[in-house]
């Protein structure tokens, strides 16, 4: 039988009662934190530390701890980042379901930046109840958490990931999932849409106080990879993203994951302890299908906000006649949705080195030729040049939760001013791992890419393209606790100012 999981808001009612599947956690938490010693490294693989371990966990030192072959593993910055999540979640929950004695129980999700339903931005009350007897709350989250204040509304974001068209890249332009890797990665270094935001902002605005320039004051146990998984809240967060990755699949008949016969993606296996003892497999290609690993989603539907592109038409002969409207193939009454649009292979058309992000100046990236970046070749039947701003080598020691990335906002102005102009947003999770030398990729930090087409045609329709060069902003998108002498308190360490780095902004055409 398949399970549900279910929409933790829609359980919670107003008196406050929690609803049975958090009474269960909440107990299994219980459970699984006596298996931990009282001091030292976790033992037992069904314990609340071992669990979190295998995403990640800090040697003294502060490197990733891989003394366990099971620890630290999770992927991030890849194609791997939703299938690796994927199995973890789902071994999670049969350790859950082995604790409480019941096969039925599901992870719930928590929908935190739900573009339809802002009230679901506030932590679910459970894990806010500051009871010593509640194993579902943490002193180990920002004061804006805890205080029950909504997120910062990113939500756009959600929407905004959820209409890029493909899953994975090799070229370097804007994926969902990530960029293609071969070996599984630790520290992958291309964030897909979904993993920036919502994924690292929620786990940057939940983990850390910020002051009201966007310093750093505190780090809690969501804000890094090595504690993470410490958070109760963590489970009911990434379940969200593996809802989110069905949404996509559902948004638009285009999208589809990497295909079956690549086997660096579909063959890639990742290892799990199980109840009883040893450990089960999962090959990428076993979990692309979730009624296959025993649950649905409450809810998989797309938000009012998303409006689905016109589904691409594959370029045909001349003459040849057009593919029906809408984009779907009738075969034997299936509807097979043509495969994207084959791209033009991505050009570098300019290029700028060593950009501070932290700074209120913006970047300037001279184009290489003067272009308009194919603007107009709308016509001439190709369809129009995309455009992308890719941001690499992201790296640092401190950084605001992210940052809003603007393009060619006029001087003087702010880039909040010019909605149209907003590129997307950059959330700084994993930054400060990814920028140690001791990393897998010796701090050579995260890259982010923004399709900024849409910008570009804005700027052009009010005839403030500039051929020469693009300009790149980024302000600092601050959460503010209502509650601000709890932040004071949690504030009393030394504030870390922004230090924010990208080695190199590119603009691609493609
Ligand atoms: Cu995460």
């Amino acid at each position: 039988m398949t399970r549900t999981r279910m929409d933790i808001w829609t359980r919670t009612d107003d008196e406050g009662t929690w609803p049975e599947v958090l009474v269960a956690y909440a107990r299994a938490v219980e459970t699984m934190r006596a298996l931990d010693p009282p001091t030292g490294p976790p033992t037992d693989p069904l314990s609340w530390q071992f669990q979190a371990a295998m995403h990640g966990r800090a040697t003294e030192t502060g490197s990733a701890d891989r003394s366990h072959p099971l620890w630290s593993r999770c992927q991030h910055g890849s194609w791997f980042f939703l299938p690796w999540h994927r199995m973890y979640l789902a071994a999670f929950e049969a350790v859950v379901q082995h604790h409480l004695g019941d096969d039925q129980w599901s992870l719930p999700y928590w929908y935190a930046l739900d573009p339809d339903r802002p009230t679901a931005a506030v932590l679910p009350p459970a894990f806010r109840e500051a009871r010593a007897d509640n194993a579902l709350f943490t002193d180990q989250r920002s004061v804006l958490a805890n205080g029950g204040d909504p997120l910062p509304d990113v939500s756009d974001s959600v929407t905004q990931a959820l209409g890029v068209d493909v899953f994975a890249t090799d070229t370097g332009v804007a994926s969902f999932g990530g960029g293609e890797r071969s070996q599984p990665s630790f520290f992958g270094e291309e964030m897909g849409a979904i993993e920036d935001t919502p994924h690292g902002f929620v786990h940057v605005v939940v983990g850390n106080d910020f002051d009201d320039q966007g310093n750093t004051v505190r780090e809690g146990w969501m804000g890094s990879f090595f504690t993470a998984g410490l958070d109760p809240l963590f489970w009911l967060h990434h379940a969200n993203l593996d809802r989110l990755w069905q949404v996509w699949l559902d948004a638009n008949p285009a999208h589809r994951n990497p295909p079956d016969d690549d086997p660096a993606w579909f063959r890639t296996r990742f290892r799990f302890p199980k109840p009883g003892g040893g450990t089960r497999t999962f090959r990428v290609g076993d979990v692309l299908d979730t009624t296959a690993l025993g649950y649905t989603y409450e809810s998989v539907g797309v938000p009012s906000t998303f409006l689905p592109a016109p589904a691409p038409v594959p370029p045909g002969p001349p003459g040849a006649p057009e593919a029906p409207a809408g984009g779907g193939i009738e075969m034997g009454g299936v509807e097979e949705a043509p495969p994207p649009r084959p791209m033009a292979t991505p050009q570098v058309v300019g290029a700028t080195q060593d950009v501070s992000l932290a700074q209120a100046a913006p970047a300037v990236v001279e184009l290489s030729e003067p272009s308009d970046l194919g603007l107009g070749d709308g016509e001439a039947g190709a369809g129009p040049t995309r455009v992308y701003l890719r941001l690499e080598g992201i790296t640092g020691t401190a950084a605001a939760p992210a940052y809003e990335v603007y393009v060619n906002v006029p001087a003087g102005d702010r880039g909040g001013e010019h909605p149209e102009l907003l590129a997307g947003r950059l959330a700084t999770f994993g930054l400060a791992e990814a920028s140690r030398a001791d990393s897998e990729h010796g701090g050579s930090g995260l890259t982010k890419v923004f399709e900024i087409t849409a910008v570009r045609d804005a700027l052009a329709d009010r005839g403030r393209w500039d051929p020469s060069r693009v300009t790149v902003s980024f302000e600092p998108v601050l959460p503010v606790p209502s509650d601000t002498d709890a932040l004071a308190q949690a504030s009393t360490g030394m504030a870390r100012a922004p230090d924010l780095r990208a080695a190199r902004v590119v603009v691609l055409s493609a």
